[in-house]
């Protein structure tokens, strides 16, 4: 037996769902920080901003206006990423052909782009709205998946929030984004790939085996209802990272009942009540849905999952960079896995 426990001297572990590998240096928590830590200022907002492009009756950049819309509301982004007339060209099209392999490959990419404004309140997030506000939400971006994803050029639909300026968010009223795309994006290639690998291997499914282990375990756990669990996964690379997995097997949004979608709405509202209770911020994060393709192939592999990546780390202003090693290496990280878990599973998550 090793005279120190794996945990405690650096270590790395392996993502499952990307194959990849994480770095953890736990003994460096304990390093003086001089850094500035500074009181965030106090946040008041409206709950109608005149001057936001979200709000119900204002007006958008291109000249559109939001209806008056009373729940939640879904549009075409203004300045989409993805255009879904882009000429369909040739794939794997090298740019200096006739060269045998081509150098320099380009593939034309289809897609939609659209932004889902959560809620017609201005100043709410997530954590704010009520359990029964935030189902609409859950429901809209089921009816998203499903409409997007039976148009048939289009193989994955990512359904995704930028939380916070920090994350690049443009605006603070509730609201998140969609992109439909003609290919699967690496993410979700790479999780495609470890979750059929395993399936292959096993019968089973990976996800469904590592909520096993982590309920077993329970140090990673954050918080869970009748029908789903939130947990700092033991690969995490961002300080406060979580996953967030129905506890039955379910590959997709539109599969989810109705209870597994108040559960969903339920897990949702309280993992960023305590993330907002951590610094005492409204914390920011981008957090997203993996979903099966939707090119019309069966994938019983998969495990309908959502995961938050935020980027704080001391305090409301003190985030981790990925930077130097991690740019160059791999991603690396102080706190352990199971201490972040800890602090989250702390704190409270009601009113
Ligand atoms: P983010 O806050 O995550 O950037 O999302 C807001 C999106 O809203 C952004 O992608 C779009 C931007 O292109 N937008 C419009 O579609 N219309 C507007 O009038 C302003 C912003
Ligand atoms: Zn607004």
């Amino acid at each position: 037996m090793d005279a120190q426990p794996l945990f405690a001297a650096p270590h790395r572990r392996q993502n499952l769902l990307t194959g990849e590998w994480v770095l953890v240096s736990p003994h460096r928590t304990a390093r003086p920080w001089q850094g500035m830590v500074e009181q965030p200022p106090g946040e008041h907002r409206l709950t109608h901003d005149p001057a936001c492009y979200l709000c119900p009756g204002n007006a958008r950049a291109g000249g559109a206006v939001n209806p008056p819309y009373t729940t939640t509301f879904v549009f075409d982004n203004d300045f989409a990423a993805l255009l879904p007339n882009t000429e369909p060209r040739e794939l794997a099209l090298g740019l200096d052909a006739p060269r045998t392999p081509p150098l320099l490959r380009a593939e034309s990419e289809r897609g939609i782009c659209r932004v889902v404004c959560f809620s017609p309140r201005h100043d709410l997030t997530l954590a704010d709205m009520a359990a029964a506000d935030i189902r609409r939400v859950v429901d809209t971006w089921a009816d998203q998946y499903a409409e997007l994803g039976a148009i048939p050029w289009v193989r994955h639909v990512q359904i995704f929030e930028n939380r916070g300026a920090m994350m690049g968010a443009s605006n603070p009223h509730p609201h998140g984004q969609i992109w439909a795309d003609e290919r699967l994006p690496n993410e979700p290639a790479k999780e495609l790939a470890q979750q059929r690998a395993y399936f292959a291997e096993t019968g089973r499914c990976l996800l469904c085996d590592y909520l096993a282990v982590e309920l077993e375990q329970g140090e990673r756990l954050v918080c869970d209802n009748e029908h789903w669990v939130a947990l700092v996964p033991f690969w995490a690379i961002w300080p406060f990272e979580t996953l967030v997995l129905p506890r039955v097997h379910y590959g997709a949004l539109t599969d989810l009942g109705a209870e597994a979608r108040d559960g969903l709405a339920d897990i949702l509202r309280r993992l960023t009540r305590r993330y907002n209770r951590l610094f005492n911020v409204t914390f920011p994060y981008s957090m997203g849905f993996h979903q099966p393709p939707t090119d019309g192939e069966a994938y019983p592999f998969w495990h309908l999952h959502a995961h938050f990546y935020p980027p704080l780390l001391r305090s409301a202003t003190v985030r981790k960079f990925m930077v130097g090693y991690e740019l160059l290496g791999q991603p690396q990280r102080d706190i352990t896995p199971e201490g972040a878990a800890e602090r989250l599973r702390e704190l409270p998550d009601q009113v």
